[in-house]
């Protein structure tokens, strides 16, 4: 049997693909890879919670435990601020971006956006839910503390992206401008090994993710996009096939394997779309590129939106290039 590459190793071997290879993001992605593990333990004995103390409530020592989702953003946070190569993350669970000011980080050129804990509502029954995050070099200077600026950057900035899926197997799968490269983990021995080596997403796929629940508060061309991917032609593959997990990550995951569409639109319900631009569209955006796909807001490059603010929302179309064009096509015929 072939011995499978550890991400350890490949994180070493791809350093010198990088820009900038001194080493300080293939420690901060060891970080990442460290704080996956950790909540992967906790995620997979939730079901366990109620027996050995609800999540939420005390627990024997009088202690509050610790929502999931605060656990992952702990657990996150701690594993990059213990190391020096990151001087501020922004999070979906905290309203302001933290800056890290110890001895450690004064030469730290790193942040982080990130969605700790994606699709935590799935948690109590049991479906897959995921982290994401996304990594910038700072453009202020280095050695002072961080500002908005710095977290405020077009994805296009982005120098690595890569998200974790806490499913049937747990899987991180991550960026930095050189391809796709998906690891498993390995629990026996806790190890990500490289599973899904140079991921390509297909130009065409025959999947469609969407809440359709909304149909009623989406605009023409989205409906109509929508009514086109449930049409009977063969010559098209059509009617497609619908599949809507309600896990950003997972949905995500499915369709950058099978080919396919994930969209989450504007509508009276959410009137700027709901999912947020710097750690659940810009990574999976990268990601998409970078395997081959496109994303969008229906009319522009998810990776050129200039951000304004740390939790903005953007209408989102992610998935095979083919797919993402049609369904711009539909939006622009209706403006
Ligand atoms: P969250 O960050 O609060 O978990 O919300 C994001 C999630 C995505 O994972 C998922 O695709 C979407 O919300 C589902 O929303 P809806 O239930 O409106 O379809
Ligand atoms: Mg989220």
């Amino acid at each position: 049997m072939n011995r499978p590459v550890t991400l350890g190793e490949f994180i070493v071997e791809k350093q010198s693909e990088f820009p900038y290879a001194t080493g300080e993001l293939s420690q901060l992605l060891t970080s990442i890879r460290l704080a996956a593990k950790v909540v992967n333990r906790e995620i997979n004995k939730a079901g366990l919670a109620d027996i050995l103390g609800a999540i939420g409530s005390e627990n024997v020592q009088g202690e509050n435990q610790m929502k999931l989702d605060v656990f992952a953003n702990d657990t996150f946070i701690n594993a990059m601020r213990a190391m020096g190569e990151v001087c501020g993350v922004g999070s979906e669970e905290l309203e302001d971006f933290i800056s890290f000011n110890d001895e450690i980080h004064k030469e730290a050129k790193y942040v982080v956006l990130m969605d700790p804990l994606d699709g935590s509502s799935n948690i109590d029954v049991n479906v897959s839910v995921g982290t994401i995050f996304s990594i910038y070099r700072r453009v202020t200077p280095v050695g002072t503390p961080v500002q908005l600026e710095d977290f405020l950057q077009p994805g296009n900035k982005q120098v690595a992206a890569g998200y974790v899926v806490y499913g049937s197997s747990t899987m991180l799968v991550y960026t930095t401008g050189h391809g796709v490269n998906g690891f498993t983990l390995d629990p026996s021995i806790g190890v990500f090994c490289l599973s899904h080596p140079n991921m390509c997403i297909p130009e065409e796929g025959k999947i469609y993710s969407v809440n359709e629940g909304n149909y009623a508060h989406f605009h023409g061309g989205v409906k109509k996009y929508i009514k086109y991917c449930q049409e009977v032609d063969e010559s098209t593959n059509r009617p497609y096939t619908s599949r809507y997990i309600g896990s950003l990550v997972s949905d995500f995951h499915r369709n950058l394997l099978k080919g396919g569409i994930y969209i989450y639109p504007t509508g009276t319900k959410a009137p700027k779309g709901k999912l947020r631009l710097l750690y659940e569209c810009n990574p999976l955006a990268m990601i998409a590129e970078q395997a081959g796909g496109k994303a969008s807001d229906g009319i522009n490059r998810i990776l050129d939106i200039q951000p304004e603010e740390l939790h903005q929302r953007v209408p989102y179309f992610i998935g095979s290039p083919k797919m993402v064009e049609t369904a711009e096509a539909f939006i622009r015929a209706e403006e």
